[in-house]
């Protein structure tokens, strides 16, 4: 046998096996971190109602995929992830907080989030309005105050992102449209706009924040923001399907609301089959951007796969 024969299972005598990557232990393990950091996140909120009412929707499940990606871009890049913990935090603080006044009867009006009752229902409107406003404050100070190690330099593009994504270019831009939109037959291009603003702008956020992190370069962001649109209208999409193929328990919020709405969705403009080849293109395109990375892209890509098949 020579020097650079492989054994008869393949693998070469002088190096380890390559570990195969589990994305099941690895969403597990990452999901399991980001539940406890957001359980510490919350301080001694005064008075204790509206700690409560924070509390019941940061804690109310979800699949926590905005933290996790955030977590895989600073690794991706070579980052330490304990680093991003406190940015991939206060997007998930973002997303709650985004969800919590989505939900109020000014908004969509719904009764049903993550399995539970929707914080109006529990807590009333002003305290939902109230308990969104202190996530979002919380969510800058975990990045301002609460981040240690990372440059300052580093923190203020962080706080940007953020400030940008939950504001008019962002979050707060895609739900006016979306809401002006209603009842009206809205074409591609503004469906497309609703959705990159309200879905694609934070998963963007997360990646290029988690990869600032990290310490990447302007080309490593710039990858970043292009996968993050990729799976962000893939996500919307799916999000879409979902809303006329699954069933309220299985999403753990109402389902069948778009078409009660007259809602314009991707399923209603291309159809199911449309839709559902849009998406797995999107995530294509998305995932090509990381062939740079080798197997390090390895949970990103599985991220962006996870988009495409999930089933709630
Ligand atoms: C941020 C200041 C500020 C205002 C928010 C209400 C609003 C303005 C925007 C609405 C944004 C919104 C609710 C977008 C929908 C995004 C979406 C598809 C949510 C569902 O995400 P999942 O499936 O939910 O990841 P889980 O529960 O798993 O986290």
């Amino acid at each position: 046998m020579t020097a650079t024969a492989t054994s008869p299972e393949g693998v070469p005598p002088s190096g380890d096996p390559k570990p195969s990557f589990d994305f099941n232990v690895y969403l597990s393990s990452a999901r399991e971190r980001v539940e406890a950091a957001l359980d510490a996140s919350l301080g001694p909120e005064r008075p204790e109602s509206l700690r409560e009412s924070m509390r019941y929707s940061l804690l109310a499940g979800g699949k926590r995929l905005r933290p996790i990606l955030c977590l895989a871009a600073c690794e991706l890049v070579g980052g330490d992830a304990a680093l991003a913990m406190p940015t991939a935090v206060a997007l998930e603080m973002i997303h709650t907080m985004s969800l919590i006044h989505d939900d109020l009867p000014a908004m969509d009006n719904d009764d049903l989030r993550r399995g539970r009752p929707t914080n109006h229902k529990v807590y009333g409107d002003a305290m939902a309005i109230l308990a969104g406003d202190a996530l979002l404050s919380r969510a800058f100070e975990m990045v301002a105050v609460r981040s240690e190690g990372v440059s300052p330099d580093r923190l203020v593009q962080v706080v940007g992102e953020l400030a940008l994504v939950s504001g008019a270019p962002g979050l707060v831009g895609g739900q006016v449209v979306d809401l002006e939109s209603e009842a009206k037959q809205v074409d591609l291009e503004t469906l497309e706009y609703i959705h990159l603003h309200k879905t694609a702008a934070l998963l963007r956020a997360c990646v290029v924040t988690g990869a600032l992190i990290g310490g990447a370069d302007a080309q490593q962001v710039s990858a970043m923001r292009t996968y993050a649109n990729g799976i962000g209208l893939a996500f919307q999409i799916i999000d879409d399907i979902l809303d006329v193929t699954a069933s309220s328990e299985v999403l753990g919020k109402t389902a069948g609301k778009d078409l009660v709405a007259d809602k314009t969705t991707y399923p209603k403009l291309l159809g199911l089959e449309s839709s559902r080849s849009r998406a797995l293109e999107l995530v294509a395109e998305a995932k090509s951007v990381l062939d740079p990375w080798k197997d390090k892209a390895q949970p990103l890509l599985a991220l962006a796969d996870y988009v495409a098949s999930r089933d709630r």
